[in-house]
């Protein structure tokens, strides 16, 4: 049976994301120069970092070195990469349970990795996630390394599936511009780069053991309704950081899911709401049973006031929220992982442009809100 998901692809970068491998790959880098008769520190090592095999060697070596030093130095770096992890490869967490979940679900998935087939091999038959991909490229399956998306792209097509409907994991900042010029979607897991540096992804992770398959179809929606509409808008809406989540010290949590869908704080502060301040924020509830309470929990304590700008900011936000009520909302939302019940929800942002617009003057002068 063909289901939907068949149209549908994960494409996985495997150094970073699957395997945690720097190390290994520091180590070998250093033994195979030590070979040379160069001195290959920690700190040479963190300069070079995701660069391409021959920008490492011209950045050691210089610019002089023949095409056969080249693959000889190449060579002897990789046979004693695979020597070194062979009995040391360990996945990533969350990542086994992710690949095998992506594929009960149905989804094709394929490795896209920069480094020789026998890495992959190694890596794929150790960790006994082969069957998993349907297609696996190497390195030297195409001509133009990452950021350029051709990789990518090779693989959706010989997955059958369009760009548009492919989800790419990433840990290079290289990586998740390949994956943007290629029209993908991305999930950036901060494994070897800073979320600051990886804001260019649809949604960046600490580690994958955040992701599952809701969270990638999300992804894939997300990029629907935006095609759907004529035009992205370019919205500002606010959000609150409610008493619960300042308690138990959420606040930074929450600021990166929407910061890791790229939102971007114009204005924020850290206030104490009074009652007429709450009442006039709620002032759509007055009369309902939960009134009064609301306005009791709401200023309850110093809250966090943001207004974030972005393509469609209203929409995005309150779907990254998830619905009201925690136990009835989709997994992967702020509210699922963090919000306790329907009053303690942990976030609040505005639910249209008209309301975005009446709430972020209750909160925000003029000058308090900055160009993005
Ligand atoms: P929203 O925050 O998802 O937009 P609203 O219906 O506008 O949800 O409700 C505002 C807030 O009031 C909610 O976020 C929640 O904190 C609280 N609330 C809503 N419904 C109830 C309820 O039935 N009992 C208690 N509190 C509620
Ligand atoms: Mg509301």
């Amino acid at each position: 049976m063909v289901t939907a998901n068949q149209h549908r692809a994960v494409l996985w970068d495997m150094d970073g994301v699957i395997v945690d491998s720097a190390d290994y790959h520091m180590r070998s880098w250093q033994e195979t120069f030590r070979q040379t008769g160069i001195n290959f520190t920690a700190d040479s090592f963190k300069q070079i970092f995701g660069m391409r095999n021959d920008e490492i060697i011209r950045s050691v070596l210089g610019k002089d070195f023949t095409q056969e030093k080249f693959e000889a130095i190449v060579r002897a770096k990789e046979v004693t990469f695979r020597r070194l992890i062979k009995d040391n490869v360990k996945a990533f967490p969350g990542v086994l349970r992710l690949l095998a979940d992506i594929d009960e679900a149905g989804f094709l998935q394929a490795l896209v990795s920069s480094t020789p087939m026998e890495n992959i091999t190694l890596i794929t038959e150790t960790l006994g996630i082969k069957h998993y991909f349907q297609h696996i490229l190497s390195g030297y399956d195409v001509t133009e390394g990452k950021p350029s998306p051709q990789g990518y792209l090779l693989a959706a097509q010989r997955l059958g599936v369009s760009p548009e409907n492919c989800v790419v994991i990433e840990d290079a900042i290289v990586g998740v511009k390949a994956a943007k010029n290629g029209g993908m979607k991305c999930i950036a897991v901060t494994n070897t780069h800073p979320t600051a540096s990886l804001v260019e992804a649809d949604l960046v992770v600490s580690s994958l053991e955040l992701v599952n398959t809701k969270v990638v179809e999300q992804l894939l929606s997300l990029g629907k309704v935006s095609t759907e509409r004529s035009s992205n808008r370019m919205e500002r809406s606010l959000v609150l950081i409610k008493p619960d989540a300042m308690q138990r010290n959420l606040a930074g949590a929450i600021i990166q899911r929407f910061e890791g869908r790229g939102l971007k704080i114009v204005g924020m502060k850290l206030l104490h709401m009074d009652k007429a301040l709450a009442k006039r924020h709620y002032a759509v509830h007055e009369g309902k049973p939960f009134f009064d309470s609301l306005v009791d929990y709401i200023t309850s304590s110093p809250i966090v006031a943001i207004v974030f700008e972005g393509e469609n900011a209203i929409d995005l936000i309150r779907k990254t929220m998830g619905a009201t009520d925690p136990a009835k909302t989709e997994k992967g939302t702020i509210r699922a992982d963090f919000g306790l019940d329907i009053q303690n929800n942990a976030v609040h942002g505005s639910d249209s442009p008209e309301n975005a617009v009446k709430e972020i003057a209750l909160f925000f002068k003029k000058n308090e809100i900055f160009k993005s």
